[in-house]
């Protein structure tokens, strides 16, 4: 049966009816109605605090969200991710990036395979070849120990790894020396490189199927690099190993399928920074810390799968986008970490979030009428402070924005760390109570200044406060993420597990690169701005036009 389209849902109507209510009150009023507001509107689960007072709701929005959320079937979809079922339609693939870090003792089928014991047993062979990097029998091709390790790979197979590998710098070995190449733009390799002895280098090349464009030609750029001093194939076994689906095309490259951590289909992209495409961390961070983190990731899967709906963090934070993407205009969301370590993450919820959700035809392929995932973006506090938080402060756009900051700092300076979260609590408050026109006068504001000094409030926030940035909290904090997009996808019918959006740009370029280096230049058949371009770039090439 087909499902009832979003919204000439009832549950979507009264929603509809209960946001032109509560548009017109402001959270001055709300606060000053409820002293236990902030009680009221906060949780904890995963050593993460929730504090969603901040936002423009009162309890009848949470029970009209959560019913919407009931009449999607919600609960019912997730237990089905979480039962291994082909929830990616589109691919006919299941999602089950949960199974990544769930115990030994689990049971997940897949066709009628528990998918647990691979998990554990790839898992188990990284730690053994960490073990073998960090004692230094793992040798490179001279019989130097390793020192340096490249992460070759791009989106999913790079944007989890550098985010997480940059975010608990802290724990990483500082004896080795890591970097990430994703841009197939020189540069990105050339500069990654430049300082590095290939005698000590190992690259980890990592590609779900092994034939991006990107990453392969990164991949034979960087074996030229080791060839051109070491001059004989065999040093390729020792300098390279893979992260793949893919046993074919490895070996086709020249690795060694024995040095090839696999994963499975039912592991996207996005989603897979806790497979083996999570080597680089695992080597920067250690056997236990990595553990640590995949046992925060798994603590969320936990929490997201057992608890009520109402006290379910990841559930609260999806069902808050959803409210403010539909029914107050807001387009994009503002995440704002006030940890330098993580200034990767924002870029890294960019894909997550985007990638999935930026979709417009439901699950059963009709267009939707409503808005879709929104645009992330943001930087580590208090940066952002000093550029862009003018817009949310007094701009027009609604940018409901979460802040995420940590009681003790993991570098303690000075009074350095009471700084930055006495910043992070006054945005918070700034952007809710704003000050008013009263206020402002009050203060001897010259009456044609006062209007531009004032703050209209009124601007929606999470804060996310956590004791410390440690392993297991980001994992928790990113699965945090991953479950919601997740209750958005489900909430708003469509498949946050394909990306055909990113397949038409790699078949264009496929199309044009023979025409860029051809020795003639060919018919150009696309239109009259690429065909100029295309001639442009070639005569800037010395290539005939
Ligand atoms: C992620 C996407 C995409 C993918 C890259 C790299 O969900 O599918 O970002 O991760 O295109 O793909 P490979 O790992 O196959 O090289």
């Amino acid at each position: 049966m087909k499902p009832q389209p979003l919204t000439s849902r009832a549950t979507w109507s009264n929603l509809s009816a209960h946001a032109s209510q509560i548009r017109s009150e402001h959270l001055r009023t709300l606060f000053e109605s409820d002293h236990g507001r902030a009680k009221t509107f906060s949780l904890k689960a995963c050593d993460l605090f929730f504090d969603y007072s901040k936002n423009r709701i009162n309890s009848q929005t949470l029970d009209l969200l959560l019913e919407l959320a009931e009449d999607v079937g919600l609960s019912q979809r997730r237990d089905a991710m979480f039962a291994g079922e082909k929830i990616n339609q589109t691919e006919n693939r299941a999602v089950l990036h949960i199974a990544l870090r769930a115990p030994e003792s689990a049971e997940i089928l897949v066709d009628g395979e528990n998918v647990i014991p691979d998990v554990h047993r790839v898992l188990r062979k990284m730690e053994k070849f960490c073990d073998q990097i960090k004692s230094g029998t793992w040798k490179g091709y001279t019989g130097k120990p390793i020192r340096n390790i490249v992460n070759i790979g791009i989106g999913g197979s790079d944007l989890g790894p550098v985010m997480a590998y940059e975010a608990l710098r802290h724990y990483t070995d500082r004896e080795r020396v890591f970097r990430f190449v994703s841009n197939v733009d020189g540069t990105d390799f050339v500069e990654a490189t430049r300082d590095l002895d290939p005698a000590e280098t190992l690259f980890i090349v990592a590609s779900k199927t092994f034939t991006t464009q990107e990453t392969m030609t990164n991949a034979l750029s960087a074996r030229s690099w080791l060839m051109a001093v070491a001059q004989d194939e065999a040093a390729v076994a020792k300098h390279f190993v893979a992260v793949s689906t893919n046993a074919e095309k490895v070996a086709e490259f020249g690795i060694n399928t024995e040095n090839m951590f696999e994963f499975w289909d039912w592991v996207g992209g996005r989603y897979s920074m806790t497979s083996a495409i999570g080597l680089s961390n695992l080597l920067a961070l250690g056997k236990e810390n990595f553990r640590g983190m995949l046992a925060g990731f798994h603590l969320m899967d936990e929490h997201f799968r057992t608890a009520p709906l109402r006290e379910n963090l990841p559930v609260l934070h999806g069902l808050l986008n959803v409210w403010y993407a539909n029914f107050f205009g807001a387009s994009t969301i503002a995440v704002l970490p006030y940890d330098q370590y993580l200034k990767r993450f924002p870029a890294y919820l960019q894909q997550l979030t985007m990638e999935s959700n930026g979709k417009c035809v439901t699950l059963g392929g009709a267009q939707v009428d409503y808005q879709t995932g929104g645009i992330y973006w943001g930087e580590p506090g208090t940066n952002g402070q000093h550029s862009f938080y003018q817009l949310i402060h007094q701009g027009t756009h609604v940018i409901p924005c979460d802040f995420i900051a940590f009681a003790k700092s993991l570098n303690e300076l000075s009074d350095h760390h009471d700084k930055l979260t006495a910043n992070v609590f006054a945005q918070t408050e700034a952007l809710a109570f704003g000050k008013t026109e009263q206020e402002v006068s009050a203060e001897g504001t010259r009456s044609d200044l006062v209007p531009h000094r004032v703050f209209p409030g009124n601007r929606p926030s999470n804060t996310i406060l956590c004791e410390q940035l440690t392993p297991q909290v980001l994992g928790s904090l990113i699965a945090l993420y991953e479950h919601s997009v997740f209750v958005q996808g489900a909430i708003y019918d469509i498949n946050p597990f394909d990306q055909w959006g990113v397949e038409l740009g790699k078949v264009l370029a496929n199309r044009i690169l023979p025409e860029l280096v051809s020795e003639n230049l060919p018919t150009l058949q696309h239109d009259s701005s690429t065909n100029q371009l295309i001639r442009m770039y070639r005569a800037c090439r010395g290539r005939s036009v």
